[in-house]
């Protein structure tokens, strides 16, 4: 029997990519020096994409591909792709939950601790040379005693608030579309009352258009300039110029961030600025988590072709 042929938009993981090239007919688009050439060849053909968190198939893309069945996300975040023109198809698309979880809450909480504690600066002063020469290091930020604000209290944010308490700090507040049950903490309908309240933001919320841009000027300026920021969840959540000079201008104490407006480009002001700690979209990036999600993306794959019910399906839009 002829092999699915299955387009490829982003690297997997080498173990589950052999799979997959043992089972499938795959064309590397992320390889490809012409895109478009490639596309037009082998989109007639195309029975699924593998897709990522940061790269999906768009609506030219999932119309050059008529005879497409699914797409499998290697990420939780399926912004990426355009999920309506997928639904309108009928074509499921699936991603990688939970098996992620830990690991980006983890980011969350090393990206806060570094701000909170310089880390970039400590290190450099030992690097340089500055130790011996000037002497002790500045001093820097307690955590505990600190309320953190969680926008997006979904998987990962509810891991983001026991790590959190874990150390000491408190959870002021939520911001969601709505009430999480089972958690003792409120729920801010209005992003700007809960920045005001907390003195850090953490977004741990989905991208796409109905986030897009919500941390704006007048949230960064209710956080303050004793606030911090730290963003695990898209670029697209946060208006980045707005961010950049709330920065530069000292309206709030920091930022950490995972994620970016445009990645892999990051503004040179935000890479000049010393109150940011910053993290090339790499929060599910260990061995260990990767692993998981590739071998999610084979599964799916596989119960697809199989005619099985699909492990992690992601409801329509
Ligand atoms: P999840 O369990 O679905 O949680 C998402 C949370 O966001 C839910 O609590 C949801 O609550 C809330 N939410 C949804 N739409 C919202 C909106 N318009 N405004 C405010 N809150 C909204 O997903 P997860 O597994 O925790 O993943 C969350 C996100 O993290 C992903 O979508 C992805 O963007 C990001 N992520 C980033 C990385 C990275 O590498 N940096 C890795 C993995 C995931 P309501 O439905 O009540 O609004
Ligand atoms: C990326 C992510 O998908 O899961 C998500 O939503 O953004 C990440 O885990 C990962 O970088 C793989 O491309």
């Amino acid at each position: 029997m002829e092999k699915p042929d299955v387009l490829v938009l982003w690297p997997n993981r080498p173990k589950q990519m052999a799979i997959l090239e043992e089972r499938y007919r795959l064309h590397h688009l992320y390889k490809a020096p012409d895109k478009a050439a490639m596309l037009a060849e082998v989109g007639p053909r195309v029975r699924a994409i593998v897709a990522s968190g940061e790269v999906g198939p768009d609506r030219a893309m999932i119309e050059a591909c008529p005879k497409l069945e699914i797409v499998a996300c290697y990420g939780v975040g399926v912004d990426a792709i355009d999920r309506v023109a997928c639904a309108e198809r009928g074509i499921p698309v699936t991603n990688t939950p939970d098996v992620l979880t830990e690991d980006v809450a983890d980011m969350a909480l090393m990206l806060l601790l570094m701000l909170l504690r310089d880390a970039l600066a400590a290190d450099a002063w030992v690097r340089t040379g500055r130790w011996a020469r000037e002497g002790v290091f500045r001093m820097t930020r307690c955590p505990r005693g600190l309320s953190v604000g969680i926008v997006g209290l979904g998987r990962i944010g509810k891991a983001i608030a026991r790590r959190v308490e874990a150390i000491g700090m408190t959870v002021g507040g939520y911001h969601g579309r709505s009430v999480q049950s089972g958690v003792p903490y409120r729920r801010y309908a209005d992003l700007v009352a809960l920045a005001r309240d907390v003195d850090v933001l953490i977004l741990s919320c989905p991208g796409g258009a109905a986030t897009r841009g919500i941390v704006n000027a007048a949230v960064l300026d209710a956080l303050g300039p004793e606030g911090w920021l730290v963003n695990v969840a898209r670029g697209s959540v946060v208006d980045e110029p707005a961010l950049i000079e709330a920065l530069e201008q000292r309206r709030i104490a920091g930022a950490g961030l995972d994620v970016f407006a445009d990645e892999p480009r990051v503004p040179e002001r935000l890479c000049r600025l010393d109150n940011v700690v910053l993290s090339p979209h790499a929060a599910s990036g260990t061995f260990e988590t990767r692993d998981k999600m590739a071998q999610l993306v084979v599964d799916n794959l596989e119960a697809h072709f199989a005619g099985r019910p699909l492990l992690t399906p992601v409801p329509p839009p």
